[in-house]
């Protein structure tokens, strides 16, 4: 009833206060963790493994039967996360395998019901959060690889021996109801992230309109991110950038999304997977981690960094080291992200800018020079120090920007100059 008694206004939409208060705070955080954990974890090759290994979908609903993450603690991953210097955790409620990792009313194929665990991990992880200061994002799929009802046209992808007649509405009204149920019981939400729109031609119609408008009418600070890789939509909140900083497109994502207005977020892997693998041993450095932030920061964009659990519920120890490292950086360096904007020198071959008030950071990321020119037409320096111990910098004021005279080669992993103006 709820539901269709919304007035479907996105069109216009015009977002609310606290969206907007929201927004900027999303932005100020910078640094998220992304969640993928889910029955996919227990087959520990990726959370596309039913459809790669293009398993029987009743055979792989089955593994819920065994699913019990009896190590799961939200506590541990709450600080594990908070350690890391990250904001906000982003995890996934639902992935394309349809498995809802919350008490549900709308399907069986739950963690409550359908699995021996019958704990509702995300309200649990939602406690823990709201208990710690850490925003809590949902990750939900608009794909389903097993519901008869999701494919319009008909055809299933792995289901067998169902009537392939969709029902779309169905399908639409399953998503409403779930959503309504993620936004009403586990208290305040900082976003909903969708994914999956991508397996869509671009001019079918979700009905977004229905979709953003419930959950702005329910929780109106609540963010929308969706991972379609086109340009913003009408009703977002912010714009979503996978395995790419906004404006590359090294991963294939992203063609043609233009970079909009709304903050911007940019999505990775810790090693090459999303969900668990438990061959993947290729994390990247600490290093390659902490610059990708910077980067992303410079980009004007948060980095949301993705972790995938074991199926017992524990966090891989590599990423927990991983993620102690950025946090130890952050600790020292933390002044230079956090609340920042992407700097007035763009991404260059050596590093990238950020700023806040009257200062610009310049992250020298990669360099063996010891002079650095900064374009910077029109603007005056005060003074140049390296951030960390605030020794003084010399610098040439030109006409056209500010030439760094540094004492020594660059050489960190991130050697950052403060300039103020
Ligand atoms: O198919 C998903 C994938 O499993 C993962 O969730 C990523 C995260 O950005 N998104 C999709 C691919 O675009």
């Amino acid at each position: 009833l709820l539901i269709s008694a919304i007035s479907f206004s996105q069109k216009g939409y015009v977002p609310a206060q606290e969206n907007l208060e929201n927004r900027k705070q999303f932005q100020d955080n910078k640094f998220g963790v992304f969640i993928h954990w889910g029955l996919y974890s227990m087959m520990a090759d990726g959370e596309w493994a039913m459809n790669v290994k293009k398993i029987n979908y009743s055979e792989y609903s089955k593994l819920a039967g065994g699913f019990c993450p009896s190590k799961f603690n939200a506590k541990q991953w709450v600080a594990d996360i908070k350690a890391a210097g990250a904001k906000y955790i982003c995890i996934t409620s639902r992935h394309h395998d349809g498995f809802s990792m919350f008490d549900t009313k709308q399907s069986d194929y739950n963690i409550m019901v359908a699995s021996p665990f019958k704990r509702d991990v995300l309200k649990e992880l939602a406690d823990e959060c709201h208990k710690q200061g850490v925003k809590l994002h949902f990750y939900y799929s608009l794909l389903d690889w097993g519901r008869p009802d999701y494919n319009p046209n008909g055809e299933l992808i792995v289901k067998e021996g169902e009537n392939k007649k969709a029902r779309w509405e169905t399908y639409h009204q399953f998503m409403l109801n779930q959503l309504k149920e993620l936004l009403t019981n586990y208290g305040e939400i900082g976003a909903i992230w969708f994914d999956g729109a991508w397996d869509k031609s671009k001019s079918f119609d979700w009905k977004f309109d229905e979709i953003y408008s419930l959950i702005h009418l329910l929780q109106p600070g609540c963010l929308i991110i969706n991972n379609h890789h086109w340009d913003a939509l009408q009703g977002e909140d912010a714009q979503a950038f996978e395995r790419d900083l906004p404006g590359q497109n090294t991963a294939g994502f992203s063609a043609g999304a233009n970079i909009g207005q709304l903050p911007l977020e940019t999505c990775e892997t810790m090693n090459d997977s999303w969900g668990y693998k438990i061959t993947d041993k290729n994390y990247k450095s600490e290093k390659s981690l902490v610059q990708y932030l910077v980067k992303a920061a410079g980009n004007n964009a948060n980095l949301l960094l993705n972790v995938g659990p074991r199926p017992d519920g524990t966090l891989p120890d590599t990423a927990v080291a991983r993620l102690k490292a950025m946090g130890d950086w952050l600790k020292s360096y933390g002044e230079t992200i956090y609340g920042t904007r992407g700097g007035p020198v763009g991404q260059r071959t050596w590093g990238v800018t950020t700023t806040k008030d009257n200062r610009v950071f310049v992250h020298i990321l990669n360099s063996q020079d010891k002079a650095l020119f900064l374009p910077l037409p029109g603007k005056s320096i005060k003074s140049a120090r390296v951030f960390i111990n605030n020794e003084p910098v010399k610098f040439v004021q030109q006409r056209e920007g500010v030439l760094l005279l540094l004492d020594k080669t660059p050489g960190d992993m991130d050697y950052v100059i403060e300039l103020r103006f």
